[in-house]
């Protein structure tokens, strides 16, 4: 496949930011290879040492270098988060928001602004499986001719905790267990349960973690949130609430619970290499960005608070108003400078964008600057290129580790004379930035408003708005993780403190696989207005078509070549892609198979082909692999497709008669088997297949 991207190739999406990084960009062709010292190197195979069988010498400088540099190349991973894949992308507005906001990158259609986003899961090591049932970070960096904006959030629209405080104590909980360091990348363990089922604040959140939203098929497909309550202030000083939204266009879909387990085995990096091939490929990803707008004279006409970020906004109540698109359109040119490097921050923010006095963001404000001094080794580091602003950005502040910019001059402070006062400050009137002013009027007190009180009315909302197939995973994700928790005390507790308030059929269902008695009415049941969110659904939130999905033809050789290269072009034709998965590499006529059955598994596809051939049929059907793989992509709801003897494939691995989405049929009836293939695929999964799915074995 060829690199785009890489420094010699063809580059796509040249953008503002692409251009600012490009004198750091570091191109080794043709040059000599060197110490740091500029000194060119004769030998990079040998130590220096006394004689051929000698000790070796400290004086050798190259060797020296070499390896002190290698000794330090770890950096700390990230607190939390410390898994991400990111790209650089373009936003761009549909049209001036200038009645919402004076933001400069949100007033006018023609302005491109370089974006760097950079998708994460929470719990795990930099090295975990991408897979995990986990929360996934959405965080996006906007390089803006006012400076940069980080709009710092995550795939699920609320939050565990309602206050800052507690943060470290869910993260520790959350994290592997201090004494033996397990499990790495999921919450199914003692801590976490203990610690969110004493914390019923966290009943919203966790029930999200507990639904589909945690399992991602893809970080192209998911949703973003800002989670906090915002502001926009326009240019007459007019300010608004507002919840940031983003919207995947090709739609939003999940892993199944099984699916995602394997996968995390079979291939750690999944979405990683989703995300980074789509864009090799240049199926670029894109996002609408979207807000929910709330005059200020509206702050306490919900049922909840504004300020609360353990509840979300129904979009019933208040629609979400699309603004923009943003295009993710080039991979980086290395993982380390700049996915590893770059350092968001709720806090950047530019004019026209304001905070609220949400408890949880307002200790976030001080978070993010504070871990990257340790984490990025001092206060320089929006000196690194991939957090540099496009923009100039001249102070006062000097010195202190790591840093790179020559400041030219004699004056390093303000007022001065020396420097005829530059650089100056800029008047709000002329664009510097002014924080909106809001009237504060309180006693100094540590306490949790009243407003934030109800922990269960939308933790009942959620559930209430899901599809019957979605409230099965939700009851199997709370019995699998409660059935990895080794104290009974804490799967009680769950399952009467907090599932018997959000809903009764919940609680008795998770009670049963636990083997619990029957749990009473919940103390103080939810009561959510309204009583549930048709958009909160994840099956309500799919797109038409079969863009991008990844098609399996399983075959052997002795198929048929051309009709081979004829299936790749009708999926191709759909914008889907196409692999040639066979027992071994050996080619099919003219075609090289792309994987071997070992290799790609049905879990890493979203539909399978099976098109027959007297010879291919013959080798899969004594292939254990090969059934193995119909079958399993029957367990997981996929589109099943197969004409001539491909159809004694589907027969050897025993799919149940008459199974939903299995198209099937003769060479004849192929344009009508791929017509209704391609459907099936469409919907994503076969969940009217699921009562017949769940006899199959895994
Ligand atoms: Fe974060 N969070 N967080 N967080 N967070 C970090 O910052 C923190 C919270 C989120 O791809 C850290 O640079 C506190 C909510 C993302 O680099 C750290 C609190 C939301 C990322 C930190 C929260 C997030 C982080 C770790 C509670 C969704 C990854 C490394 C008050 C709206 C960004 C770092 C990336 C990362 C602190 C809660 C999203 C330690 C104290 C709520 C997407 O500073």
């Amino acid at each position: 496949m060829p690199h785009r991207n890489r420094p010699n190739g063809k580059r796509s999406g040249a953008d503002a930011k692409s251009q600012s990084l490009e004198s750091f960009r570091a191109h080794a062709d043709g040059e000599a290879l060197r110490t740091n010292q500029g000194v060119t190197i004769a030998d990079n195979q040998n130590t220096l040492r006394a004689g051929p069988r000698g000790p070796s010498l400290l004086e050798d400088f190259i060797m020296r270098e070499k390896i002190t540099h290698f000794d330090h190349e770890r950096i700390p991973e990230r607190i939390v988060h410390a898994r991400g894949s990111a790209a650089h992308g373009v936003f761009r507005v549909y049209e001036s928001q200038s009645e919402l906001t004076r933001a400069d990158f949100l007033q006018d259609p023609a302005k491109e602004t370089p974006v760097y986003v950079r998708f994460s899961t929470v719990q795990g090591p930099r090295g975990s499986s991408d897979t995990v049932r986990d929360v996934r970070g959405f965080a996006t960096k906007f390089y803006t001719e006012e400076g940069n904006f980080d709009l710092v959030g995550n795939n699920m629209p609320v939050f565990f905790i309602q206050d800052a405080i507690k943060f470290p104590d869910f993260v520790h909980a959350v994290k592997p267990e201090a004494p033996d360091e397990m499990p790495t990348g999921g919450t199914a363990h003692d801590t976490f349960w203990d610690f969110v089922s004493l914390v019923p604040e966290s009943a919203h959140m966790v029930i999200w973690a507990m639904s589909d939203r945690a399992i991602p098929r893809s970080l192209r497909t998911m949703e973003g949130f800002g989670v906090h309550t915002f502001r926009f202030i326009n240019g007459k000083g007019k300010a608004r609430f507002i919840k940031w939204h983003w919207r995947p266009v090709l739609g939003s879909y999940s892993l199944l619970w099984d699916e995602a387990q394997k996968i995390a085995g079979k291939d750690p990096d999944f979405h990683r290499r989703d995300l980074w091939q789509a864009i090799e490929r240049g199926d670029y990803p894109e996002f609408e960005l979207g807000v929910q707008v709330i005059e200020e004279s509206d702050e306490h006409a919900f049922g909840f608070d504004l300020l609360d970020p353990t509840k979300l906004i129904p979009e019933e109540l208040v629609p979400v108003k699309i603004i923009g698109k943003m295009t993710l359109n080039r991979n980086p040119d290395n993982f380390f400078a700049e996915t590893e490097q770059v350092a968001f921050h709720p806090g950047h923010i530019v004019p026209g964008i304001d905070f609220t006095n949400d408890p949880l963001l307002q200790g976030r404000l001080f978070s993010y600057t504070d871990t990257q001094i340790s984490r990025l080794g001092g206060p320089n580091f929006h000196e690194i290129p991939i957090n540099r602003p496009v923009c100039p950005f001249q102070n006062n502040q000097r010195d202190a580790m790591h840093r790179q910019t020559i400041n030219v001059g004699q004056a390093s402070y303000e007022p001065n004379s020396v420097s005829e006062g530059w650089p100056k400050e800029t008047a709000p009137k002329d664009g510097g930035f002014e924080s909106y002013q809001e009237r504060m009027d309180g006693v100094k007190i540590r306490v949790r408003s009243e407003s934030f009180a109800d922990h269960f009315s939308q933790a009942t909302l959620f559930y209430n708005s899901m599809s019957e197939p979605e409230k099965a995973h939700i009851q199997a994700a709370y019995a699998f993780e409660l059935g990895k928790v080794t104290k009974p005390e804490i799967r009680e507790r769950t399952v009467n403190e907090i599932l018997a308030n959000i809903d009764a059929d919940l609680a008795a269902n998770v009670a049963q696989a636990l083997g619990l008695a029957k749990p009473k009415r919940g103390s103080k049941p939810g009561k959510p207005e309204p009583a549930s969110s048709p958009a909160l659904s994840l099956l309500n939130r799919g797109q038409p078509g079969i863009k991008t999905r990844k098609i399996a033809v399983l075959t052997a050789p002795g198929a048929d070549a051309a009709l081979l290269k004829q299936l790749r072009d009708a999926f191709a034709k759909e914008g889907a892609t196409t692999l040639v998965v066979a027992p071994t590499l050996e080619p099919i006529g003219d075609i090289a198979p792309d994987a071997t059955i070992a290799g790609m598994p049905s879990v890493m596809f979203d539909a399978v082909f099976v098109p027959g051939g007297e010879k291919a049929t013959e080798a899969l059907t004594q292939s254990g692999d090969a059934l193995h793989f119909v079958l399993e992509a029957f367990k997981h709801l996929k589109a099943i497709g197969a004409i001539d003897t491909g159809r004694l494939v589907l027969a050897a691995a025993q799919l149940p008669d008459q199974a939903e989405g299995v198209a099937t049929g003769d060479d004849a009836d192929l344009k009508r088997v791929l017509k209704a293939f391609i459907e099936t695929a469409a919907q994503h999964r076969v969940w009217s297949r699921a009562a017949q799915a769940q006899a199959v074995p895994a």
